[in-house]
């Protein structure tokens, strides 16, 4: 595949930045059962998304902590990402998700007031993204634990929704400034509703 199967762990600087090709490629599907070499990279990309929470780790290692992170970003053109994140709920979501197919989507859309970001991006880049409030896709879930692979749908809204989303953009080549209105950057469709994030109670 490439060198980083070689690696135990992801830095910053495995990521690749939006100057890069093979961000603008279509990735491929992974093999199913999955390769040795792909559960290697699923392995890499959740250990990296998993020590963004650990601030000693974060520092020593200068990580850019993340809430998601595809195959493309490391150079790997496979239809593969990992989020790990809270929702806007609080609840913890871990998955790792391999071959997803957008199945169906609410017409409603939903957006992160503070915009978006990306791991593959080192600017900041001001504007809205409006993406679909509520999705359905087919997908395999891969579980470390277990090393099962299944077949499921995955039904998920909000914050969720946006993070699946922009990680699924990756694996067609689309970044998040390609989907911020160039004439208003700050345009709000009437259809569209930012996340709302509850207080966190200690
Ligand atoms: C991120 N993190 O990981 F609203 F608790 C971004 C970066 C690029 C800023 C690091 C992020 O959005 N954190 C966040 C946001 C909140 C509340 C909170 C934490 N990504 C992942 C990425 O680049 N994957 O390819 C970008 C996100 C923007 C929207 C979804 C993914
Ligand atoms: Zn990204």
């Amino acid at each position: 595949m490439n060198d980083l199967i070689k690696k135990d762990m992801l830095l910053y600087s495995d990521i690749i930045k939006d100057d890069h090709p093979d961000l603008r490629q279509k990735s491929l599907p992974a093999n199913i059962p999955l390769s040795n070499e792909e559960i290697n990279v699923l392995k890499l990309m959740n250990d990296y998304l998993w020590n963004s929470y650990d601030n000693e780790i974060v520092e020593k290692y200068k990580l850019r902590p993340g809430v998601g992170l595809a195959a493309p970003q490391i150079g790997i053109l496979k239809k593969m990402f990992c989020i790990l994140a809270y929702d806007e709920k609080g609840d913890f979501h871990n998955y790792c998700i391999i071959n997803p197919k957008i199945i169906s989507h609410s017409e409603e859309k939903t957006y992160l007031e503070t915009g978006e970001g990306c791991l593959s991006v080192d600017k900041t880049i001001n504007g809205l993204v409006h993406r679909y409030r509520r999705i359905k896709a087919s997908v395999y879930l891969y579980d470390f634990e277990t090393q099962e692979l299944i077949s499921t749908v995955l039904k998920l809204e909000g914050y969720l929704a946006i993070i699946f989303q922009h990680e699924y953009d990756h694996l067609y080549g689309k970044l998040f400034y390609d989907r911020i209105n160039k004439e208003n950057p700050f345009f709000i469709p009437e259809n569209s509703h930012p996340v709302i994030f509850s207080p966190q109670d200690e």
